[in-house]
């Protein structure tokens, strides 16, 4: 009797310079023992000091990988990065739509680290993930920034919020985005602290909140650390866990990453790429 490999199927960008997207993905995936298929929304052209290109895969050929990866047969759950497009985001929505039941975690990706827009026509873009994705999601990992944009806020004022603030903004943005659950990472927060909130509901359906907080890892090395994070938790939920159990598992994770990369350096950019691997080598 053979073992059934657990899977995800991450879909996502390509990021050339090997820190983030689809890469990042697929190592965060092997970390955690889980096969990824992956289907290519766009191609980026960046170092690890900036985005010189962002080139949307088409609508067709989207499909056509998404179509021939169900050939195989269901992943164990869905992770959705940078969409690339307004028709990429909607070609997303209708797949979704024959995924019914598999764990969903959308991180809505809106720019790179270093501040480039990553999708094209952006507003359109948003609005398809709040009227469409956010709804059919199983958790949403938006950082602070992103969350000020869904919610229409003025992002400075989230930068210096506490740890109540930041669950505040937790829960309104599970409310709007009428998503099952919502990490909000807090990675931007002004303090020495990083508090990242899980929001969801509790089997009467009132929403219970759970907070990890850490103190602020001095590491340059975080370009990669959002798609790693919404790749550990689709893992976790592959392998059945719970929210808050995958929640506690990835942050967990996500601090030995970034604690182990400390010592290392890779590209001419200030921020470096999180390398997971250094997690099990060191
Ligand atoms: O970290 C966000 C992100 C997601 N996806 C791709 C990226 C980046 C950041 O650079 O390149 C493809």
């Amino acid at each position: 009797m053979k073992d059934k490999l657990i899977s995800i199927l991450t879909i996502a960008g390509s990021d050339s310079s090997g820190g983030a997207g689809i890469q990042a993905d697929i190592k965060a995936a092997d970390l955690c023992n889980v096969y990824a298929s992956s289907a290519i929304t766009a191609v980026t052209a960046q170092s690890t000091s900036r985005v010189n290109r962002v080139i949307p895969i088409s609508e067709r050929d989207l499909r056509a990988q998404l179509d021939s990866i169900i050939e195989d047969g269901y992943p164990d759950a869905i992770k959705i990065g940078m969409t690339g497009s307004p028709q990429n985001a909607l070609a997303i929505d209708s797949f979704l739509d024959k995924a019914t039941s598999i764990p969903i975690v959308i991180d809505p990706v809106l720019s790179s680290t270093s501040g480039a827009d990553l999708n094209l026509q952006q507003k359109q873009v948003i609005s398809i993930y709040n009227n469409r994705l956010f709804p059919k999601a199983s958790v949403v990992t938006p950082n602070l920034i992103e969350a000020a944009v869904f919610l229409g806020e003025n992002r400075d004022m989230f930068l210096d919020l506490d740890e109540d603030g930041i669950t505040e903004i937790a829960t309104r943005f599970l409310k709007m985005s009428k998503s099952c659950g919502v990490v909000l990472k807090g990675g931007h927060l002004s303090g020495d602290t990083v508090t990242d909130v899980l929001a969801c509901y509790d089997d009467n359906g009132r929403v219970q909140t759970t907070k990890h907080s850490s103190v602020k890892i001095d590491c340059r090395n975080l370009h990669g650390s959002g798609c790693t994070l919404s790749t550990l938790l689709a893992c976790e939920l592959a392998k059945g866990s719970d929210y808050e159990s995958a929640f506690h598992k990835a942050e967990r994770m996500m601090n030995n990453i970034i604690e182990r990369s400390i010592g290392y350096e890779y590209g001419t950019s200030s921020y470096g790429p999180l390398n997971v691997n250094n997690y099990l080598t060191r």
